[in-house]
């Protein structure tokens, strides 16, 4: 276990947990905050001892948003050279499954990062928004976007342009959020599903998420075509002839990751 300024980073056999630890400020991201997080998971995106990366917060809050009061005093100039908040391009690029845990509060840059994840895990009390429009701006880390491809247009926009939070059963029902769970469990739940997805084979993961992922970002003839090829190619790995000779032969795989 690790803790800098603004984190806690564990390790935890081949699970990698990333605690958000800046409470006075219910978790608000910073740039400060944010190069951590996006140091910490550039380090265990390339350990191959590590095939999950959790992403969590308080009980309170995964995190109320980007940092106010550090953008309060910026001009137009200043962000635009800055090109503020694109430090998170790093954590979205992770090729290793993400998941994040939410409790409390995610809205704004707090949602926006929790949608950067592969799965999202909400405890009952989590509470999901774009408030960004109640402080005369808009999404800037990919809320817009993510959000709209998870919920669609009409929930997508209710929320942007009236800056209102939907509890996690509606962020359920809407597509936001993988699985509800009981407050207090949501950490060992949390790992549960990430050591589940760590004892995959770790290339097969990378292909299957790369493949997901393509289904936001083309046409779906383009994302089929690049699915086959994706699943195709897993062809090559020891783990593939590993998982199906396993399952002939009636007995668990064992993995190597290779
Ligand atoms: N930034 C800075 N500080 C914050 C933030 C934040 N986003 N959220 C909470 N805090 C601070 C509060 O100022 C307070 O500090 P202090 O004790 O020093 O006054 C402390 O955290 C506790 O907060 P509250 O007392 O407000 O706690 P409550 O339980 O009363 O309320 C809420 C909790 C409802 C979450 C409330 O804090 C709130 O509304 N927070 C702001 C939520 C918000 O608007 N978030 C969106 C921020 S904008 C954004 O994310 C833009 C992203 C894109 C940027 C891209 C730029 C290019």
């Amino acid at each position: 276990q690790q803790t800098t300024e603004h984190i806690t980073v564990e390790w935890r056999g081949r699970v990698g947990i990333i605690t958000l630890n800046r409470p006075h400020a219910l978790n608000a991201l910073n740039l400060a905050l944010g190069a951590e997080v996006v140091a910490a998971a550039a380090a265990m995106d390339t350990d191959p001892s590590i095939g999950a990366i959790v992403l969590t917060g308080s009980e309170k809050a995964f995190a109320a948003g980007a940092d106010i009061k550090e953008m309060a005093g910026r001009s137009y100039a200043d962000v635009i050279r800055e090109d503020f908040f694109s430090v998170w391009d790093r954590f979205a690029a992770v090729r290793t499954p993400t998941i994040a845990a939410v409790s409390g509060y995610a809205l704004g840059g707090g949602c926006e990062v929790a949608m950067m994840c592969d799965l999202l895990i909400a405890a009952e009390n989590a509470r999901f928004g774009q408030p960004e429009i109640t402080l005369g701006t808009m999404p800037g880390i990919g809320g817009t976007q993510r959000l709209a491809r998870a919920v669609g247009k009409a929930k997508a926009m209710d929320l942007v342009l009236t800056g209102r939070m939907m509890d996690a059963e509606e962020a359920e029902r809407a597509g936001l959020v993988s699985r509800i769970v009981t407050t207090d469990t949501l950490l060992d739940e949390t790992l549960a599903i990430a050591e589940k997805i760590a004892s995959m084979s770790l290339p097969a993961a990378y292909a299957a998420k790369e493949a997901v992922a393509h289904a936001h970002e083309s046409t779906l003839a383009a994302g089929v075509q690049f699915e086959r090829r994706t699943f195709h190619a897993t062809f090559a790995l020891a783990d593939r002839a590993e998982g199906m000779a396993a399952f002939v032969e009636k007995r668990p795989p064992t993995f190597t990751h290779a």
